[in-house]
């Protein structure tokens, strides 16, 4: 038995599911899943000693790959000064300020723990501001797991939400609408059935956490537009997408400024920070300048700050972006190349190094295409492309991302491990 599966075993008997978070438990995919033993650069090495290529990146955070010096420089710096203070520290202004600068929307931010924390926050803030109940998000689109998240689709569009996990009160489901992305018709239905009780719009701008599917064009700016005559607040949730699509997020390579907008990953390069911010107006109704309460223990934590601002700093880096998009361009055009080849039907895409493949036809628009994807093949792909030492999400419904630390060397034997692979799985 593989230490791995020794490991896994042991952490059945007293995490569940074995796992800290669902999705590490491979249960989409199959398989036992690996347990790391350290990390650096584009790699991942387990337990056994087999290295990966990783397109996980920690889900996101580590645009610059595992352990990069800078971080580790910053984080060692920051914690031989004392690692939490429960009290204000300038690190804390530092990543605000340049958070502002690199996303001009976010005039006001507030830092927290994580993109669930982000996204509730937001949520509470519009409803405030608007003193209304309803939420409108898209079928596919994940904001963490707060109650009013945890929500699907109700039977006809315009009806009200269902609880989609136990133990989310119907009462609060029902104060959230879903509809399918990128169908802007359904949303202006719902806007003209209930636009006085819509309290906020939040949308993943590029959805990656349904495999990835980008906006078709014109769809953000309308739901600006309809934002705007009916009063509700825009969320983008940039938790995945901010820094990470473009220097200035989604927001940057859309053109379309939210009311607020949510973060996390990258911006703590690794560590819990998740942030919410946007318009002044909005975020001084937060505590203690307004009545809106929020707050953490360990909000702003020095240590975090540190590799969140070492880690943007690194981003500025003259051509950072457009090696990264063309790297990440290259790795989506030869898994389609081998798609082909194999006659397997195909479609990917990317937006900066946020990417994703579904194995259909496609184009895919919204869940429900994605969910009409063979996940049987993607399963079989993924556990043939492990095997080879390649690390891709463990679910056709999540996306993938490249840092900086994949070289071309590693993109073209990424391309050639997953045609292997996937000649195997296709002939299983
Ligand atoms: P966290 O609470 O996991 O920090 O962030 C929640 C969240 C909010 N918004 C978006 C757009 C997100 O992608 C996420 C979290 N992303 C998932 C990836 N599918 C995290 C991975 C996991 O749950 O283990």
């Amino acid at each position: 038995m593989s230490r791995s599966a020794e490991l896994f075993d042991r952490a059945k008997a007293v995490l569940p599911g074995g796992v800290n978070s669902p999705v590490r438990a491979f249960r989409a995919v199959g398989g036992t899943p690996f347990f790391v033993a350290r990390a650096r650069g584009a790699c991942l090495t387990d337990v056994d000693g087999k290295t990966y290529l990783d397109y996980v990146c920690s889900w996101g955070p580590l645009i610059l790959g595992h352990a990069h010096p800078a971080v580790l420089d910053a984080i060692r710096g920051a914690a031989e000064r004392g690692w939490s203070y429960g009290a204000p520290c300038e690190a804390e202004v530092e990543l605000a300020e340049l958070v502002r600068q690199r996303m001009p929307s976010i005039e006001m931010i507030r830092f927290v723990n994580s993109g669930t924390e982000a996204t509730m926050a937001a949520v509470r803030v519009a409803r405030a501001a608007t003193q209304r109940s309803v939420i409108l998000k898209f079928e596919g689109c994940y904001h963490g797991h707060a109650d009013s998240f945890l929500v699907k689709a109700g039977s006809g569009v315009a009806t009200l939400g269902l609880p989609d996990s136990p133990g989310v009160p119907a009462a609060l489901a029902e104060l959230t609408v879903t509809v399918p992305f990128n169908d802007r018709p359904a949303v202006e239905d719902v806007f003209a059935r209930r636009g006085k009780e819509i309290a906020t719009v939040i949308v993943e701008p590029y959805v990656g956490n349904a495999g990835f599917i980008p906006p078709e064009p014109g769809f953000h700016a309308a739901l600006r537009a309809l934002c705007d005559r009916h009063g509700a607040v825009l969320i983008f949730d940039e938790v995945m997408t901010g820094f990470r699509v473009a220097p200035g997020g989604a927001a940057e390579r859309l053109g379309v400024r939210a009311d607020l907008t949510t973060l996390g990953k990258i911006i703590g390069g690794g560590l819990p920070v998740g942030a919410y911010g946007g318009r002044a107006d909005l975020m001084r109704m937060v505590a203690p300048e307004g009545p809106v309460y929020q707050a953490g223990t360990l909000a702003g934590n020095p240590v975090a700050m540190a590799a969140g601002l070492a880690t943007l700093r690194e981003t500025e880096r003259p051509g950072f972006y457009d090696g990264l998009e063309r790297r990440t361009a290259r790795l989506v055009a030869g898994i389609g190349d081998a798609a082909r080849r194999h006659g397997v039907p195909a479609s990917g895409g990317h937006a900066g190094s946020l990417w994703g493949v579904f194995f259909t036809a496609g184009p895919v628009r919204n869940f429900a295409q994605a969910k009409g994807s063979d996940v049987g093949l993607f399963a079989r792909w993924h556990r043939a492309a492990l095997a080879r030492g390649v690390f891709l999400a463990p679910s056709a419904f999540e996306a993938g991302f490249v840092s900086s630390a994949h070289t071309d060397a590693d993109i073209d034997f990424t391309i050639a491990q997953l045609d292997a692979a996937l000649g195997e799985a296709r002939a299983r």
